[in-house]
């Protein structure tokens, strides 16, 4: 995979198959450019002639959560000029919800798939197009409310996409690494091109350090080193990402993708039946909040949680009297989590506090902390476009190592593969109200259950 071409800022020619792909880039660069200045000045319109106020973006996984996490990250510094909305699931009920409040005559939506025939995207696409054409009362005119992002650009013009309405990824652009690429549009028109070329740069920083870095000094190899001698060899079946910096609430998400459909692998490249654990699980949230809801686990359960923990010196909005408290968590967890507390301790400040013998008997072993719990400090000067380029490429390459490390292929994902094609299945069972035989007795039933209510709820 070439993400790193994405944001070649020193512009080295890169050739694949006889190509050079930076110029590829920059050309569709160029194009995003072009295109992210008419809207944000009011000249790219909507149906009535009015301003785009509002981008919808219409994708899953890889082309949803990279774009969606970036634009939450930096809210604070986009000048609100268009608002972005995100539409990722099925489920109707979020397409509606998004949709409820927006003005027709002011919305862009992106239909963003590299495949371009992801049936979750392609669905909300069609249900988005019928929103605009039952409000517009003419189907041509809102064409241009609609762009598509993709690698299959014959078949977004199949669907009626003409050429300048289509911006381009390529197949060496891996969906959980492309926020990079045109998948970034939707960061591009709520920031400003300047801004989403300050994310390339931060991230083609880390590039550079990667590549040229001692691996003694290599921020990525020490995070890879760290995470496979605590999965791998103690055994930790998974980590938490806790950003101290609400403008990264949605890391963890973003990082449970990149992570674990990277590297949640059980066959070597080679294919052969591996014999240890590979990637941890990954999950977490905001630490505040953790703290008032799990950290409880992370303290004193019989299993060890490794721990990310991503803190800011400069809050990226000042509000007085907030930063500190919350960075004197940061550093209190840690090293909660680090020391702990043994029971001669406990017991010497239940003491110095005047309880009583029997009392201390009791609670002195509930208090007990055994420390030594592993955690990674990252502290950010200042959560910026730039620093967070960086830190996301530092976790791309921590994942390439890791893969490398562990001898899995990291840029495949093909456990999400065979689900899908069974869903393509029952929907079409599920459509025509039909059953077949073939399924597992557990999967038969249910479907027979759901069918039998929805024909008696539907007579
Ligand atoms: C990412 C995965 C996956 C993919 C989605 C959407 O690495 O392959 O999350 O991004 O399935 O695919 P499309 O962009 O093709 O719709």
């Amino acid at each position: 995979m070439l993400h790193t071409a994405l944001r070649n800022r020193s512009n080295t020619p890169l050739l694949v198959k006889g190509e050079d792909v930076t110029q590829q880039v920059n050309a569709e660069l160029n194009k995003m450019e072009i295109f992210v200045e008419k809207v944000r000045n009011g000249q790219y319109c909507g149906y009535s002639g009015k301003s785009i106020t509002d981008v919808v973006n219409i994708g899953v996984g890889g082309s949803n959560l990279g774009p969606q996490m970036v634009t939450e990250a930096l809210k604070h510094i986009s000048r609100d000029k268009i608002k972005s909305h995100y539409i990722s699931n099925v489920d109707g009920t979020q397409i509606a919800e998004v949709l409820r409040p927006l003005d027709p005559e002011r919305v862009l939506f992106i239909v963003s798939s590299k495949s371009f025939s992801t049936i979750e995207t392609m669905t909300n696409a069609k249900t988005a197009r019928q929103w605009m054409s039952s409000a517009a009362f003419d189907d041509k005119s809102i064409d241009n409310q609609f762009v598509a992002v993709t690698a299959k650009p014959e078949k977004a013009m199949a669907d009626g996409f003409s050429e300048n309405r289509i911006f381009k990824i390529w197949d060496w652009v891996g969906g959980r690494f492309s926020l990079w690429s045109a998948i970034g549009l939707p960061i591009a028109l709520d920031l400003g091109f300047d801004k989403f070329i300050e994310l390339l740069e931060g991230a083609h920083e880390m590039d550079q350090h990667f590549k040229t870095a001692p691996l003694e000094q290599n921020a990525p190899v020490i995070m890879a080193l760290v995470a496979l001698w605590n999965t791998t060899f103690l055994g930790c079946q998974s980590q938490a990402i806790l950003p101290y910096d609400q403008t990264l609430h949605m890391l963890s998400a973003y990082l449970q993708q990149a992570e674990m459909e990277s590297n949640g692998k059980s066959v070597s490249w080679n294919g052969e039946a591996i014999d240890y654990p590979t990637v941890a699980s990954i999950w977490g949230g905001v630490g505040i909040n953790g703290q008032h809801a799990f950290y409880q686990y992370l303290h004193q359960s019989k299993n060890i949680i490794p721990a990310d923990f991503i803190g800011t010196v400069e809050s990226a909005t000042k509000v007085r009297g907030h930063h500190t408290p919350l960075m004197a968590n940061f550093f209190a967890q840690t090293q909660a989590l680090m020391t702990g507390v043994d029971e001669a301790q406990v017991r010497k400040d239940l003491k110095a506090k005047g309880r009583q013998a029997d009392f201390i008997n009791n609670l002195a072993p509930h208090k007990v902390h055994e420390g030594n719990r592993p955690t990674n400090t990252i502290l950010l000067k200042k959560l910026d476009t730039w620093t967070l380029g960086s830190l996301i490429a530092m976790y791309e390459h921590k994942i390439f190592v890791q893969g490398i490390l562990l001898q899995i292929c990291s840029f495949d994902q093909w456990g999400v593969e065979l689900g899908k094609g069974l869903a393509v299945k029952i929907q079409n069972e599920l459509h025509h109200g039909e059953l077949n035989t073939h399924h597992d007795s557990s999967t038969q039933h249910l479907i027979e259950y759901y069918q039998k209510y929805k024909q008696a709820k539907s007579s």
